[in-house]
């Protein structure tokens, strides 16, 4: 390695899969905007994990070499303490499959999220906007997706996606509930909030669930979408999800469409749910499964490589654990990245130093705290970097940044007891160094080494 090029943190030769594992992401959407960098817009599926319902506080990733991504932090919450969804059910969570467009300027980012406590049947899709990619996002007045004054989702009408086309028109394609007549898409005006046209149903899928994605590709559209495949259950208990990802071509944005067949097969989660992107000349699937947790509601985002063939017909694509090659620089060094030694760190409940290292934090109520952790000039978005070793496959630590509980996180190391620092999260914390980081032990063996903070 060039030491140059050293940004603090071990640099890897292929992106490994799953991409994201410090916490659970899904439904990733990806897009390359005019900064040259590609952005992933996933949903973020919360530990502990409560059915379906407590997914909230999205994140975002960025890249420029699509191996080492920056987790850019989180931009947007239904939970009370943020108030960021006015609109929202009064309990927050839900906040399912979003998507990120961009027109003149304006970033625009749809969520889809209940507006009542029967989140079965009072679907929204949420408009927030920004003039930067990942953060500031705002919602406004009415702050969802209107045709003619009124929402446009209602019972299941989830998972929002966005073609801005070459000519600028844009149109938002959604749906859900399992069945052909359930993928919708209209024009959207020029505002990016309200519906031109009643959105109309997208003829001519086969086996339609949900999570629509368009893009286009040599004057061709592509409409891509996850079905309704079922496979006997591990137990032999009945069947049970393992949703493919399908596609389905068209000449017009809207259709009618023409099906092709399966781009990805089951992904052993039960959902399925991804983006199609070129980047630096190569396209790419983005999807989830759930390698890291074995649980269909702690999703993990993965990458790989997608290939068309002559006649623009796309290969199914082939899920590895090794992911993609950089097509980019890595990252450079950032001068004002600090490390906070553990050694020099405040430990108790059975938490002890030795040598260099704080061990002990597999014990009920350990903890390591780091006091006065300088948050910069403005504080807002620190990437907090730890440097450990664990002897399981996944180590788990609560963080907890001055007041905000970031809940548990993942410690997943390269090689097992041997120290990496691949664990890395974003977080807000104030300017300068009025700040204490909180590692809470006492799921399994983690052993910290120090911790680095470098704000973004
Ligand atoms: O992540 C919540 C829901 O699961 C999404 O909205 C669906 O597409 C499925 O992935």
């Amino acid at each position: 390695m060039n030491k140059d090029t050293n940004p603090g943190f071990k640099l890897k030769e292929s992106a490994g899969n799953p991409i994201i594992t410090t916490i659970f992401t899904a439904d990733p959407s990806a897009h390359v905007w005019e900064d040259g960098r590609i952005y992933i817009y996933p949903s973020h599926d919360l530990e502990p994990a409560r059915g379906c319902d407590y997914m909230d506080r999205y994140h975002v990733y960025s890249s420029e070499d699509m191996v080492h991504w920056r987790d850019e932090g989180e931009i947007l919450s239904s939970q009370a303490y943020s108030n960021d969804v006015p609109w929202g059910r009064k309990d927050g969570g839900f906040m399912w499959a979003p998507d990120c467009a961009y027109k003149n300027g304006t970033y625009y980012y749809y969520f889809p999220h209940p507006s009542g406590d029967s989140w079965g049947t009072t679907w929204e899709i949420g408009v927030a906007t920004s003039n930067h990619p990942a953060k500031d996002f705002k919602v406004g007045d009415p702050g969802f997706v209107t045709w003619e004054g009124v929402g446009i989702a209602g019972e299941f009408m989830i998972d929002p996606a966005v073609l801005v086309d070459d000519d600028g028109r844009a149109y938002m394609y959604f749906g859900g509930g399992s069945r052909d007549d359930r993928c919708k898409g209209g024009q959207l005006n020029d505002d990016m909030i309200t519906m031109k046209e009643q959105p109309r149903i997208m003829r001519g899928l086969e086996d339609f669930h949900e999570a629509t994605w368009v893009f286009k590709r040599n004057g061709l559209y592509y409409l891509v979408y996850s079905d309704n495949h079922h496979l006997p259950r591990k137990n032999g208990d009945g069947m049970e999800n393992r949703n493919q990802m399908r596609y389905a071509t068209s000449e017009n944005p809207l259709g009618p469409w023409q099906y092709r067949g399966v781009i990805i097969e089951e992904v052993g989660c039960g959902t399925s749910h991804g983006s199609v992107v070129e980047y630096k000349g190569q396209w790419y699937l983005f999807y989830h499964n759930q390698d890291i947790s074995d649980r269909g509601n702690l999703r993990s985002v993965c990458v790989d490589c997608l290939y068309f063939n002559d006649d623009g017909t796309i290969q199914i694509v082939k899920q590895t654990k090794e992911g993609v090659k950089p097509v980019g620089p890595p990252p450079a060094r950032s001068a004002d990245m600090k490390k906070y030694p553990a050694k020099d760190a405040v430990l108790g409940g059975g938490a002890v130093i030795n040598g260099n290292v704080a061990e002990g934090l597999e014990k009920e109520g350990s903890f390591l705290r780091f006091d006065n952790v300088d948050g910069g000039k403005d504080g807002s978005r620190n990437t907090l970097r730890i440097s450990f070793s664990s002897a399981e496959r996944v180590g788990k630590l609560r963080l907890k940044v001055n007041d905000i509980d970031y809940s548990l996180i993942n410690l997943m190391p390269a090689e097992v007891s041997e120290f990496s620092d691949d664990c890395f999260i974003t977080v807000k914390m104030n300017p300068g160094t009025d700040n204490t980081v909180t590692l809470t032990g006492g799921v399994n063996d983690v052993k910290v080494e120090y911790i680095t903070v470098t704000p973004l």
